[in-house]
């Protein structure tokens, strides 16, 4: 995703640490000490962590360990030149098929906001193009998506750039026998609405920007049961200002300097979302790259949210998806044009490759929001949407999505 926020300077050194945890929810602060299933473990120090999924149960692993770059070259998966201006997110169906979000947050009249559907050889065809029209500003933009428990897709339609005053909304498309057959809108009133995962039946949203007047750098998660707003359910209104009890948990950014150059002066926040093979989930601030680490009590509510990395390498944090598989989940840095691994299991980061400012012919990475990974092939989408701070210095032709052949 594309905020326009020129907060990553990627010399930056640390600004005082915000109290993460502290600006969590309640829930937050009454975290039971450690978990009762591994107390040895978890009196290990941090560069101890255990292998395996018992280290996922450390809701604070200490500080992360850096690798060595794995300077693993990208390549061109495909060439979305004439299909959209911005392409973001992506899902897949679970026939070998990848989906991709076009919200055209450029160039809006030449191209039709829609999900188009990539086949493990890059081609590219329609699959729904029906979004519905935003009544108060015209236009959609999806953005995050993830197929439902139920089978229906649901998409974030992110309205911030066009209005900022809660007009952002979730979008379900009803699948019918492998088939999207219409488009429904299950939620309305958020700000930004741009990440989304679900765990069991419940889904998870990222709000980038909540601009509430005393606390300018906080965004949030929201959360929504299907009971609520699955298929058949009236839309749902939630309530302004990060009032509405489906917030989660929240996140502060750092503190950004007032801008001059066209940028916001307040912190982009939570964008990327995943969840690791124990549940536990990962959501990163897209405008300082702090990545957090929020655990759950048994009856769903959040229990721990703490940041995990803080680090120079990584300064801004857009689309991350997990393998649950090997619980390393894969981070897109927009602003630097590089991607990243976190494996939860050892709680390490590494770098898979940043380039220079292309165009992204050839499959260098042009602003790269989010990644995806199917078979051996790390599927990375370029939003190519610049603005003060990235190292993307201006949206051009080819609109592309690359690839990483992973070892
Ligand atoms: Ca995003
Ligand atoms: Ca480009
Ligand atoms: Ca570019």
């Amino acid at each position: 995703m594309a905020v326009a926020t020129a907060v990553v300077c990627s010399g930056c050194k640390e600004a005082p640490k915000p109290a993460a945890a502290a600006e969590t929810s309640a829930a937050a602060e009454t975290a039971k000490p450690a978990e009762t299933a591994k107390p040895a473990e978890a009196a290990k120090p941090a560069q101890a962590a255990a292998s395996g999924t018992n280290a996922l149960a450390k809701a604070d692993p200490g500080k992360v360990t850096l690798l060595p770059p794995l300077n693993l070259k990208p390549k061109l998966f495909c060439d979305l030149t004439g299909e959209c201006a911005i392409p973001d997110e992506l899902a897949l169906d679970g026939k070998g098929h990848i989906l991709v979000s076009m919200p055209n947050c450029l160039e809006y009249e030449k191209f039709t906001p829609k999900i188009a559907m990539l086949d493990d050889a890059g081609k590219v065809s329609d699959w729904f193009v029906n979004l519905p029209l935003h009544p108060k500003t015209g236009k959609v933009h999806p953005m995050g998506m993830e197929f439902g428990p139920d089978g229906n897709l649901y998409i974030c339609d992110n309205q911030y750039f066009d209005d900022k005053d809660h007009q952002s909304r979730i979008l379900r498309v009803i699948v019918k026998d492998g088939k999207p057959v219409s488009c429904e809108i299950a939620v309305e009133g958020t700000k930004l609405s741009n990440g989304i995962r679900f765990k069991g039946d419940k889904l998870y949203m990222t709000d980038t920007f909540f601009d509430l007047p005393d606390k300018r750098d906080q965004s949030g998660i929201w959360c929504f049961p299907l009971t609520e707003i699955g298929a058949g359910k009236p839309t749902l209104k939630v309530l302004p200002l990060a009032k509405d009890p489906h917030i989660i948990t929240t996140f502060t950014g750092k503190p950004q300097p007032a801008k001059t150059d066209g940028g916001f002066d307040q912190a982009a926040g939570a964008d990327g979302l995943a969840f690791d093979s124990a549940g536990n989930l990962y959501c990163g601030l897209f405008g300082d790259g702090q990545f957090f680490k929020i655990t759950f009590n048994a009856d769903g509510t959040v229990k721990s949210n703490i940041k995990i990395i803080d680090d120079a390498s990584f300064q801004c944090c857009d689309g991350i998806w997990c393998d649950q598989k090997t619980d390393k989940i894969y981070l897109a840095n927009s602003a630097r044009n590089s991607v990243h691994i976190y494996d939860a299991r050892n709680h390490t980061l590494q770098m898979i490759w940043e380039n220079a400012d292309s165009d992204g012919k050839d499959g260098l990475l042009d602003q790269p929001c989010t990644a995806c990974l199917l078979g051996n092939k790390l599927i990375v989408v370029n939003f190519d949407m610049p603005f003060p701070g990235l190292i993307n210095s201006k949206h051009d032709d080819p609109i592309t999505v690359s690839y990483f052949e992973l070892p």
